[in-house]
Order: C-alpha cells, then sequence, then structure tokens
C-alpha cells in the first residue's frame, strides 16, 4: 500500500476516488470541506460508497445549505467533464436503491460492484450496512480513543471527589467507559471481519466498503479491507495512485487546517482556493508514517470527535 502523496500543482490526480458517509441534509456533514477536497483531486473515476444523502432526516432535522448544493453541483459537474461517477447507496439514502441500474445527469446508480485496481485485484464495492446485522453500538463508542480514556480517569476523581462530598459509594466512570470501548472496538472487528467473508464469498480479493466511519486498510485473513471513512467528522478519502498504490486521504492533514476553519463564501470552482495547499511532497511522509501507525489501532482520535458523539446511527 503506497503512502506518498504527488502533488501536481494543486490539484492532486488519482485513478479513483472512493468517498462515502457524506450525510448530506445533516449538520454534521462537513460540505464546505469536501467541497475544498473535490475542488483539488481529480480523478478518473469517482465513487460515492452510500450515505451521500441522509434520507432518515428529510423527516426530521432536515439541514441543507448552499455548501450542499455545491457539493451536489460539483459531482454532477465532474460527470459532465468526464469523470466516471457511481452512485452505491448506502441504508440512509436507500430511497436510491430504488433506482438501480439507472443514469442521473451520467452518474450510475449500482447495488454493489466489482472494481478492478490497476494491478487487476478485484474488489467487492459496498456501502457496507449488509454486514452489521443486528449489532448496532453507539456511534461515539467507536471514536473513543485512548486520550479519551485519559480524560475519563481525571474526570473520574473529580467525579468521585464530588460524590463523596455528598456521602455518595464510589463508582467507577473509567470502568465503566473501558467496558464501552471493549464494545466498540470488537464491533469494528467483527463488522471488518463480516464484510470481508461477504467479499470472498463474491470471489473478489477485496472489499471497499463505508459504514462504519473508520477509515482503514488492512489484510484480513486473505482479503483486503479497505473502509473511506467519512465527512462528517474524520474527513477521508480512499484513493487508488495510478500504479495501483492505494492511500487513506485525511483530509485535514492534507491542508493543514481543520474542517470547521474553512468559511463558507461564495467561492467559485475557477477562484483560487483561499488557503494555499502546503508543500505536499515534503509534509507528507511523515504523516503518511503517522498514519499508518494509528491503523493499528481500532480507535481513531480525529478533529471533531465530540461532536459526534451525540450521533448513534451510522
Ligand atoms: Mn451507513
Amino acid at each position: 500500500m503506497g503512502l506518498v502523496l504527488r502533488a501536481i500543482g494543486t490539484t492532486l490526480k488519482f485513478r479513483s476516488i472512493f468517498i462515502s458517509d457524506i450525510h448530506l441534509g445533516t449538520r454534521g456533514c462537513k460540505a464546505a470541506f469536501l467541497l475544498d477536497f473535490l475542488k483539488h483531486a481529480e480523478s478518473e473515476k469517482l465513487f460515492l460508497v452510500g450515505d451521500i444523502i441522509d434520507g432518515w432526516r428529510l423527516k426530521k432535522n432536515w439541514f441543507w445549505d448552499q455548501r450542499h448544493n455545491d457539493v451536489v453541483q460539483k459531482v454532477l459537474r465532474k460527470a459532465r467533464k468526464g469523470t466516471d461517477v457511481t452512485y452505491v447507496p448506502g441504508n440512509h439514502d436507500a430511497f436510491a436503491r430504488d433506482f438501480l441500474d439507472h443514469e442521473f445527469g451520467q452518474i450510475k446508480v449500482a447495488r454493489d460492484l466489482i472494481y478492478q485496481d490497476a494491478t487487476g485485484k478485484r474488489f467487492l464495492v459496498v456501502h457496507g450496512d449488509e454486514a452489521d446485522g443486528v449489532m448496532i453500538y453507539a456511534k461515539w463508542l467507536a471514536v473513543l480513543g485512548d486520550a479519551a480514556y485519559t480524560t475519563a480517569l481525571a474526570l473520574n476523581n473529580w467525579l468521585n471527589s464530588v460524590r463523596r462530598k455528598f456521602g455518595l459509594p464510589y463508582w467507577s466512570l473509567s470502568k465503566y467507559l473501558k467496558h464501552k470501548v471493549k464494545n466498540a472496538v470488537a464491533f469494528i472487528a467483527h463488522y471488518e471481519e463480516e464484510i470481508s467473508r461477504l467479499a470472498r464469498e463474491r470471489g473478489a480479493d477485496g472489499v471497499i466498503c463505508g459504514h462504519i466511519h473508520h477509515a482503514e486498510i488492512r489484510e484480513i485473513d486473505g482479503i483486503t479491507y479497505m473502509n473511506d471513512g467519512d465527512w462528517v467528522e474524520s474527513c477521508t478519502a480512499l484513493v487508488e495512485h495510478f500504479d495501483g498504490r492505494w492511500e487513506i486521504l485525511h483530509w485535514a492533514d492534507v491542508r493543514g487546517f481543520a474542517p470547521d476553519e474553512i468559511l463558507a463564501d461564495d467561492e467559485t470552482d475557477t477562484a483560487e482556493p483561499q488557503i494555499p495547499l502546503p508543500l505536499l511532497v515534503n509534509r507528507i511522509p511523515l504523516e503518511a508514517t503517522h498514519r499508518a501507525k494509528e491503523c493499528e489501532y481500532s480507535s481513531s482520535p480525529t478533529p471533531g470527535t465530540l461532536k459526534s458523539m451525540a450521533s448513534s446511527e451510522l
């Protein structure tokens, strides 16, 4: 798996880009940041791997501003200008599963598909809700990492000193959280194994999915498991370089600023980006090493983690 990012001017070019779990229609969606990514990344093929529009919320707290429109327009424009765009609906935009094998503005809709990479390896591309069965844990459990645990320990001491003052017995918050985190880690591991099994059954060499908002590339019993993450908190994309190397792009790291630091403005497509891309070639190997190490863990402390804790739906 390649980890060196190649920069060509201020536009990154890839053979394919996979993104999912954008959740347009919700406040959590980092639409402006995604737009920034789409402006700076070109590819021959673009795959939207589900939960692009959050249809469940259409009925409740629908949130749609100009940036959400811009994302849709940007994708449509890419399709018009020659990018081969495929949309694989997820569970939040399952309504689109009624339009399989249709084309909308040159965007193909498919329930799932087999993608062949530059080296000839075959990947099952699927959103991934097929694999989680009834084992759904609250989302925030999945993002509680070691840092949060350390904080919990300090919080625990304070909490118990207060409890003592009120004559209440000791209660271990850290023990409680540790138990929950263990469950979340078990959930992710279980999910990854299930979806890999699905790929094996379909005769594929690997699987490309989303759904659990946890970007990762790893081998599971001879199957290459790749998850492209999400654009609600971690802001990640899975990319294939022209020579077949795969990489997870953490857009906040590539750009050097956080999703919320991007201001909503009326900047047009053709305008120069307000903040220039950093010298990617110089900084990426360091980041890549860091990320490669981080991938070994199942927790992923990312910017915006706290916000995601309110959400329990994947
Ligand atoms: Mn999903």
